[in-house]
C-alpha cells in the first residue's frame, strides 16, 4: 500500500484544528490530528513543508520504520511541534493500516483489556457553591470521575474555570487576537481549594472519583502543602502540581503527601517521563497520542510507565481535535496498565466536521468497531471554517504584574 497524497487540512469549527490526511494507492486514507493549541500553523508547515514530500511513495504498512525516519532522521528531535507532526503521520499510519486488515485499532494493538473505557468530565463554576452544582450535574449524567475547579475569591478569572453567564468558551476564544492576561496569587488560591473539596465531597458522598489540575503554578513546597491539605478529601490525583520540567520537585512533593500525583500534558517523548516513572516519583501519566509521537511512541511509554505500576491518564481537552480522541479511545481499550481518560465533550459544529464512530455512555466511552479509529473528516464542511489566529491566556502576579505560569 504506498501514499500516494498527504494533505494538511485546517479549520476552526469553534477553535482551530490541523488534519493530516494521508491517500494511498489502495483508494484507502488515514487520518492524524496535529493540533498544537496557539502555535498551529507551525505544525501546518513542519507538515506540508518537510514532512508530506519524504511520504510520498512509502510503503503505508512500515509505520515503525516511518517513524524512525522522521524522528531520527531529521536531526531536530523532540519538542512539541516536531512530536505533534510525527503523532500526526502515525496515527494516519496506523487508521491505514487498522482500515486495510477490516479491523479496528484496538485489535491490532493487541485486542480489548477491558470493556469500556472510563473517563473524568470538568466541573467547573464561578464560587464554591456554583461548583458543587456543577459536580452534581456532571454526577447525574452519569460520571464517576469529576474534576472540580472554582473561581477564588480576589481573582477575576481562572484557567479551566468557564463561566457561561458571560458566554465563556471552554478556556479561550478561537477569535482571541492577542494572549489575554489574567492575575494569580498562590496565597489566595492555597487558601481556596481545601475548602472547594470540604464542599464538594460533602455534597457527592465518597463513591465519585474526585480531580483537580493546579495547572503548574505551584513552587515545590507550596505543591506539598496542597496536595497534603487535599488529602482528606481523597482525590482520585492531583494534576500538575508544580512545573514537570525537573523531577526533583516531585521527589519533595512526594515526601510529603500520599495524594496520587499526575503529569504530562505537555511532555512529549519518553524521555520526559522516564526519571518521573522510573522513581515512581507520580501516579498517572498524561501524554497523549497527538503531542507524544502517536499511538507508536505512546505505546513505548506506557510500556516503561506498567513496570513502575504508573497507569495512563491520557489528556483530552477540547483542544485536541476528534481525531485524537478516537485513536486515544483506542489505545485505552487496549492499554493494560489504563488508568482514567480526560473526556470535554467538543462543540456540535466540531462533531460535525469530524464525523466519529465513538460514543460516551454513563461515564464510560467506547472507540466504536468500525474499521480504523473511527474518525473521518467532512471536508466541505471543513472548508466553511477557516483558520482564525487564537492564543492561550498568560498569567500575572496580582501583586507586581511578574509573569507567572499559565
Ligand atoms: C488542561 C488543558 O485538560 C487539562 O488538563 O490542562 O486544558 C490545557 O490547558 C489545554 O489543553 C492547553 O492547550
Ligand atoms: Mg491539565
Amino acid at each position: 500500500m504506498k501514499i500516494t497524497a498527504a494533505r494538511v487540512i485546517v479549520c476552526s469549527p469553534g477553535r482551530n484544528f490541523v488534519t493530516l490526511k494521508i491517500e494511498t494507492d489502495q483508494g484507502l486514507t488515514g487520518l492524524g490530528d496535529a493540533t498544537l493549541n496557539g502555535r498551529e500553523l507551525a505544525v501546518a508547515s513542519y507538515l506540508t513543508d518537510h514532512v508530506v514530500p519524504c511520504l510520498i511513495g512509502r510503503d503505508a504498512h512500515r509505520i515503525e520504520d516511518t517513524w524512525h525516519y522522521l524522528y531520527r532522521g531529521a536531526y531536530w528531535r523532540r519538542g512539541p511541534v516536531t512530536m505533534s507532526a510525527i503523532a500526526a503521520v502515525d496515527t494516519a499510519l496506523w487508521d491505514l493500516k487498522a482500515k486495510a486488515a477490516g479491523m479496528p485499532l484496538y485489535q491490532l494493538l493487541g485486542g480489548a483489556s477491558r470493556e469500556r473505557v472510563l473517563v473524568y468530565c470538568h466541573a467547573n463554576g464561578r464560587d464554591i457553591e456554583h461548583t458543587v452544582d456543577e459536580v452534581l450535574r456532571h454526577r447525574e449524567l452519569g460520571y464517576e470521575a469529576i474534576r472540580a475547579q472554582s473561581g477564588v475569591p480576589g481573582l477575576d478569572k481562572v484557567y479551566g474555570v468557564v463561566d457561561p453567564d458571560k458566554g465563556d468558551q471552554p478556556y479561550e476564544p478561537a477569535d482571541a487576537d492577542l494572549p489575554s492576561e489574567h492575575a494569580w496569587s498562590t496565597e489566595k488560591y492555597l487558601r481556596h481549594a481545601p475548602r472547594l473539596f470540604d464542599a464538594v465531597r460533602r455534597a457527592v458522598g465518597d463513591d465519585v472519583h474526585l480531580l483537580h489540575d493546579a495547572h503548574h503554578r505551584l513552587t515545590p513546597i507550596e505543591a506539598a502543602r496542597l496536595a497534603r491539605d487535599l488529602e482528606p478529601f481523597r482525590l482520585f490525583w492531583l494534576e500538575d502540581a508544580t512545573p514537570a520540567e525537573n523531577p526533583d520537585a516531585f521527589r519533595l512533593l512526594r515526601q510529603h503527601s500520599t495524594t496520587p500525583i499526575a503529569v504530562g500534558e505537555v511532555f512529549n517523548t519518553l524521555w520526559d517521563c522516564k526519571g518521573l516513572i522510573e522513581q515512581q516519583l507520580v501516579d498517572y501519566i498524561r501524554a497523549t497520542v497527538v503531542h507524544a509521537g502517536g499511538i507508536t511512541h505512546l505505546r513505548r511509554i506506557a510500556d516503561l510507565a506498567a513496570i513502575h505500576q504508573v497507569r495512563t491518564g491520557c489528556h483530552g481537552a477540547t483542544d485536541l481535535s476528534p481525531v485524537c480522541m478516537g485513536a486515544a479511545l483506542h489505545f485505552d481499550l487496549w492499554v493494560p496498565n489504563f488508568g482514567i481518560q480526560e473526556h470535554m465533550p467538543h462543540t456540535a459544529e466540531t462533531d460535525a466536521v469530524f464525523p466519529h464512530a465513538y460514543r460516551f455512555e454513563r461515564g464510560y466511552m467506547h472507540p466504536g468497531d468500525v474499521p480504523g479509529h473511527g474518525v473521518e473528516i467532512d471536508e466541505a464542511l471543513a472548508a466553511k471554517y477557516p483558520y482564525r489566529r487564537a492564543y492561550l491566556p498568560v498569567n500575572r502576579q496580582q501583586h507586581d504584574g511578574t509573569l507567572w505560569h499559565w
